[in-house]
């Protein structure tokens, strides 16, 4: 089931996620809804407090549009280690849509976590997974990428979604907005 997305600046992506207690069936089925609304959005990862559900769970996918799908369920990760090197992409965020900024960050990074069926596991990651992985750790932690932008872009850019929100909630068509 395709499930709606929580949208800045609702006050819930701000919320630190609990840990799973216990990988069964009901989490799986919700692991299940998260890789279905990220595929619909489309996107390459999604945190379960996108959804508005605050576990320590995500998912990732980062298999091209033309390859096979490649679903990760990643429960209770932590990053245990990373590298000295930082590297630079542009990120964006399905709870902020369409906007990119570039963040630096760790290239690699060593996560500990869950998988689907319970089985600990340790992922070694570099490049848009290492990326995506820390992105979404964020989540959890209730830390968004614009918050590793500049004060000046970040304000700018939660005006605009403050904007959008009370546009939506009058029920007014939003107009391009200047920012
Ligand atoms: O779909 C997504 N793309 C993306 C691109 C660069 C860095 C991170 C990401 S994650 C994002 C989906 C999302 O919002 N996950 O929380
Ligand atoms: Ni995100």
């Amino acid at each position: 089931m395709i499930r709606p997305l929580v949208i800045l600046p609702d006050p819930v992506l701000r919320q630190v996620s609990r840990p799973v207690e216990r990988v069964d069936d009901d989490l799986r089925r919700l692991a299940d809804d998260m890789l279905e609304t990220m595929y619909d959005a489309p996107g390459i990862g999604l945190a379960a407090i996108q959804i508005g559900v605050p576990l320590r769970l995500l998912v990732i996918d980062l298999a091209k549009e033309d390859q096979p799908k490649e679903p990760q369920v990643i429960v209770n990760p932590q990053i245990v280690a990373h590298g000295d090197a930082a590297s630079v992409y542009e990120e964006g965020c399905l709870s902020i849509p369409e906007y990119y900024a570039e963040v630096e960050r760790p290239a690699t990074v060593t996560v500990a976590c869950l998988d689907r069926d319970g089985k600990e596991r340790t992922i070694e990651a570099d490049g848009l997974m290492a990326t995506c992985l820390q992105h979404e750790i964020d989540h959890l932690n209730g830390v968004l990428f614009i918050d590793h932008i500049s004060k000046l872009k970040r304000d700018m850019v939660v005006r605009k979604f403050r904007k959008l929100a009370r546009d939506k909630a009058a029920d007014r068509t939003p107009g391009r907005l200047a920012v």
